[in-house]
């Protein structure tokens, strides 16, 4: 049989690696990187290699079910639809709108979060709305917005050969971005360029590191702050040309006064020398590329980080050039889509804000409805969607592509939370954690089954398209969503029969914003790589770098040093609970494992969750490798086979996040039963990285 070969994008992380699927007799047989794709150049990393497995895992969800005396039971779509629809008009009838709630993932199109933002904002009308970009980039996010006034990623990955210095602050790039690692290795060889590692553990990423600043987690901005006043300190800054195009130098120069390297050292443990070195490195640089994610992003002071990080570059000039400033990478495929969109609970479509009126004014005139229609009240965030669902102000709850029951923190009060909805509709491609509590689940079309659009973390809106049909009756996220709007008597409003006529209307919110795509049309992506917006007019070439003007959307045009104080995590270490929980990823998993679970290449490699501590600490609890361990914080427990490593420091350990108790795992392993559902009060992100707990051991291992 002949091998036909379709162009389409990564539907794992955010780099945005260019595919291509071979199908085979209407099956994806096969994935491969694409040659000539500027991110990737043919290169592909594990995930997407083994998806053909994921294409034909048994256990797809491929019709609808509702549960009925306790049981989820199949039904027709007609019926599934009009369940839903009626649930959430009796929900909204007997306690209006604030009683809704949606939340999404991360991985839909850009057209599906356009969808769902007309049916909740402008004719539901509530603001909640959610996806699990709050769990992931909320603080980039917010960190551009403050720094620079828009949440636009400045730089693109072609910046990579140009610099001569990586700062990677609390990503491990080599499991969680491995393309990107492997372009990054390429250009130091070639080009000598240099790496200081900020990360609490001696992670893979670390090992190609000149620098590796190995600080107490939680410390980043004393660290930032101490690099800012070695620069200052040693005349590595033109403070005159700074104040051209930034605001604050002199409120920065203040506070920055605080962190002598000294002081920093005592916070952070990691030696003054090192970090006085470093400093000379980012000020003696002649381009230097920032990277950082979720070692920033998982903390109560996670846009403080990302602003005191944002300083150096702006402090050093390293920035709108040639292979200088932030280039922060998305978390999933479609992270910057959704914020674009406008899917997290305080914005609007095309990079707007619900608390801006002349924002309201434009979308409400835009779709043609009474401003008043849109609630000028930011939504509640995810974390405050469940504490609305424990004290009954949340009613009903749409679940669409995401995991929440295996991913969010202190998962025992999120499940208790869900299980109170009157309604909980679970819209999956899979049976999930969450699943098992819906009312209803609503089985989706996935990557490859539907065509829509992805935008990467370099701002490349991409078309990903339908090659293959979904199995049984799933549908696509998009025709789902029209459905049940038109079924809530929205029939005008949602008239839909294909993603573009979605596309087309979602472009006209992007005109003049930075996002603006009016440029780009599915014919003019169809087959090829796509283009980065800004993309303007029909044949705009598309924007790989922003404000290279140095002219920022802020009121004045300059960029924002920012003075931030350190300050520490929400829990601290005990006597009772003496050891730091780091929380994070391995190369074989995504997130909650429902898709690379269900591939046996991936999962054989690492099929159990395990805790990593470091050999001095196991001797102290008398524990050996294999040994089964007890994990208590002070919210809950979980147990996990030990692995002793050198990769953590002592008094710190770490867990991988993936272990729900599906897929053969069983009940125990999941790191959220232990975590803190705490967040910072900017970005409302989760502290992921940081949970006090005690180990002991509980069982011989087996070797
Ligand atoms: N294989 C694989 N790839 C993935 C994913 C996956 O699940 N599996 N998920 C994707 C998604 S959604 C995301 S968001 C990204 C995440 O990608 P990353 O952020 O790179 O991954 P993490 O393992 O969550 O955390 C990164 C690092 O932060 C460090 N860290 C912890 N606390 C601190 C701290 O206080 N300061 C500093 N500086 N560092 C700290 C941790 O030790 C860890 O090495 O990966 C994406 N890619
Ligand atoms: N302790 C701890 N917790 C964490 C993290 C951590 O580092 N530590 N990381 C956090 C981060 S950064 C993130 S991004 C979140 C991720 O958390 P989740 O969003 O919960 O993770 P996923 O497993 O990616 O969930 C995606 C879901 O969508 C389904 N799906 C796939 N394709 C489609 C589709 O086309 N349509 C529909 N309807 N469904 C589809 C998948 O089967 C899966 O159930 O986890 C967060 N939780
Ligand atoms: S690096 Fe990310 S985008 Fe590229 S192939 Fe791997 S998961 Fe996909
Ligand atoms: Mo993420």
């Amino acid at each position: 049989m002949t091998t036909i070969w379709h162009k389409t994008t990564c539907s794992f992380c955010g780099l945005g690696c260019g595919l291509m699927a071979g199908v085979e007799g209407g099956k994806v047989v096969s994935i491969r990187g694409m040659e000539d794709h500027p991110t990737n150049k043919g290169d592909i990393c594990l995930l997407p290699a083994s998806y053909p497995q994921i294409f034909t895992a048994k256990d797809r969800l491929t019709q609808p079910l509702i549960r009925n005396e306790g049981s989820l039971l199949p039904v027709k779509w007609e019926e599934a639809i009009l369940h839903v629809a009626s649930g959430l008009q009796s929900i909204i009838q007997e306690y209006g709108p604030q009683a809704i709630a949606f939340y999404g993932g991360a991985i839909n199109l850009t057209e599906e979060y356009f969808l769902i933002n007309k049916l909740m904002r402008a004719a539901i009308g509530t603001n909640n709305l959610e996806c699990s970009t709050r769990l992931c980039m909320a603080s980039a996010a917010m960190g551009f917005h403050s720094t620079f006034g828009a949440d636009a990623p400045p730089t693109c990955y072609d910046d990579i050969e140009e610099a001569d210095l990586f700062l990677i602050a609390g990503n491990n790039m080599a499991i969680s971005v491995p393309v990107l690692f492997r372009r990054l290795q390429r250009a130091k060889k070639d080009n000598g360029a240099k790496v200081i590692v900020i990360d609490p553990r001696r992670t893979s990423t670390a090992a190609i590191a000149d620098i590796h600043l190995q600080i107490q987690p939680g410390t980043d901005v004393a660290l930032n702050n101490a690099l800012a006043f070695v620069l200052l300190e040693e005349g590595l800054v033109n403070e005159d040309r700074i104040k051209n195009f930034c605001t604050g130098f002199d409120d920065l120069k203040a506070l920055v006064q605080l962190y002598p390297p000294s002081r920093a050292a005592f916070i952070t443990g990691c030696p003054e020398e090192k970090i006085i070195e470093a400093a000379r490195l980012i000020g003696q640089a002649k381009a230097m590329l920032t990277f950082w994610f979720q070692g920033y992003h998982h903390s109560t002071q996670a846009v403080f980080k990302v602003n005191s990080l944002l300083n150096l570059s702006l402090l050093t000039d390293n920035f709108c050039r040639l292979g200088a400033g932030p280039l922060s990478i998305t978390g999933e495929a479609n992270a910057l889509g959704n914020r674009w969109v406008g899917a997290l609970s305080h914005l609007l479509p095309g990079m707007r804000l619900v608390t801006n009126p002349q924002h309201r004014q434009e979308v409400a005139t835009l779709w043609d409805i009474p401003v008043e229609k849109l609630s000028p009240l930011v939504g509640r965030s995810i974390l405050d969607i469940i504490k609305g669902l424990h004290s009954g102000d949340i009613r009903a709850l749409w679940v669409m592509a995401t995991n929440p029951a295996a991913s969010l923190p202190h998962s025992q009060w999120v499940r208790k939370g869900l299980a109170k909805a009157d309604l909980l509709i679970v819209q999956d491609i899979f049976p999930t954690e969450t699943t098992g509590l819906a009312d209803v689940v609503l089985p989706a079309a996935q990557w490859c089954e539907k065509t829509g659009t992805f935008i990467s973390s370099e701002r490349r809106i991409e078309l990903v398209e339908k090659i293959i049909e979904p199995p049984g009756e799933a549908k696509p996220d998009y025709e789902i969503i029209w459905l049940v709007a038109r079924a809530m008597g929205f029939k005008a409003e949602f008239p839909y029969n294909q993603p573009v006529e979605v596309f087309e209307e979602w472009k006209r919110f992007t005109r003049d914003r930075i996002c603006d795509a009016s440029g780009i049309t599915y014919h003019r992506l169809q087959g090829k790589v796509g283009l980065q917006l800004p993309c303007r007019i029909p044949d705009d070439k598309g924007t790989p770098r922003l404000f290279i003007d140095r002219r920022f959307p802020r009121s004045g045009g300059r960029a924002a040093l920012l003075a931030r104080d350190y300050f520490e995590p929400a829990e601290s270490v005990d006597s009772e609970y003496p050891l730091i929980l780091i929380t994070g990823r391995v190369k074989s998993h995504f997130n909650t494992r429902t898709r690379t679970g269900r591939a046996p290449e991936l999962n054989s490699i690492e099929p159990l969750g395990f805790i990593e501590i470091h050999p001095k600490d196991a001797e102290r609890y008398s524990i050996t490798g294999d040994d089964e361990v007890e994990v208590t914080s002070r919210r809950g427990i979980a147990h996990l086979p030990a692995r002793l490593s050198n990769q953590v420091a002592t008094g710190t350990v770490f867990i991988p996040f993936h272990y729900g108790e599906l897929l053969g795992v069983g009940e125990g392993q999941l790191a959220n039963l232990v975590t803190n559902p705490v967040y910072d009060i900017h970005s409302k992100q989760p502290e992921y990285k940081y949970t006090a707990v005690k180990i002991t051991k509980l069982q011989k291992g087996k070797s």
